[in-house]
């Protein structure tokens, strides 16, 4: 989760009351939440993360390691696509949360360039996934139009209606297909950098993910590196990659799309 959705957790609108009562044995500095990122540092930035099995004892864990209770949240994600799947089918997700657009996308060459390690390092690499995060509805919209004309051209022109927020997506023929809610409770670690969410989906599905956001330029093998410790220290280094919340939701709601995205090695 980059810096803005940190910042965003302060929001009046996001309940962290509940969080309160609900992880009263994790010790919550909500208020020490970091302010806003610029602009410029949320867009140039990679969030590198690991997914991990959670269960009861996760929470006694995080405690017992010293993490801190950032906050509770509940939000909405709403996912975009053509009906051919255009964006997902090259591993970009448009989705709109918490009424905010928000487009993860595979990071371009050399954005995250790692120094080679050992084959536990690989291994430990591919158990990450990195994505760059672009939150800026202008450049959302252009990096759509690329990815769904594969013309940078036309993309200088845009339909008249993209700075409706709304219609914007169907202007594109890009229509929903997966919607559902998170409970999420983030948690920051010693580690610096280091933040550890903890997922419940609507659909009955519960995910941890460790995350390390590193800025353009940044250094990718120190984030994993982190995340390996921190996977270390929680007692989830498994060997195995972790499903999303998306591939569990597309395999029991959509399991045709799911398959092409497998096919396509997406997920
Ligand atoms: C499916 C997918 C993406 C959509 C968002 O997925 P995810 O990171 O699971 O969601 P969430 O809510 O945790 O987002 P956050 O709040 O952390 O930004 S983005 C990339 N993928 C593909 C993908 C993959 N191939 N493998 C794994 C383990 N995860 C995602």
């Amino acid at each position: 989760m980059p810096i803005s959705r940190l910042a965003r957790l302060k929001h009046p609108n996001n309940n962290s009351t509940r969080l309160h009562q609900q992880t009263r044995s994790v010790r919550d500095v909500s208020q020490r939440v970091p302010e806003a990122a610029t602009f410029e540092e949320t867009q140039m930035s990679v969030e590198v993360e690991r997914k991990f099995v959670c269960n009861a004892d996760t929470l006694k864990t995080l405690e017992e390691i010293g993490a801190v209770c950032l906050a509770q949240r509940e939000f909405k994600d709403q996912y975009f696509d053509s009906p051919t799947f255009d964006l997902t089918l090259r591993d970009v997700w448009l989705r709109k949360r918490k009424g905010c657009w928000e487009l993860k996308c595979p990071t371009s060459a050399g954005e995250t360039e790692e120094a080679s390690g050992g084959p536990s390092e690989a291994a430990a690499a591919a158990l990450c996934s990195r994505y760059r995060e672009i939150t800026d509805l202008p450049d959302i919209q252009q990096r759509v139009r690329e990815e769904l004309c594969g013309d940078g051209e036309r993309s200088a022109s845009p339909p008249a209606d993209d700075d409706d927020d709304e219609s914007w997506p169907s202007g594109m023929n890009l229509r929903c297909f997966a919607e559902f809610t998170t409970v999420r409770r983030s948690f920051a670690l010693e580690e610096d950098g280091v933040q550890v969410d903890l997922d419940q989906a609507d659909f009955g599905y519960s995910v941890g993910e460790i995350e390390v956001l590193v800025p353009e330029g940044g250094d990718v093998q120190s984030a994993l590196e982190k995340i390996g410790r921190t996977a270390q220290k929680l007692g989830v280094a498994s060997d195995q990659r972790v499903e999303g919340k998306m591939n569990v939701y597309l395999k029991r709601n959509h399991p045709e799309h799911y398959a092409r995205l497998l096919s396509a090695h997406v997920l």
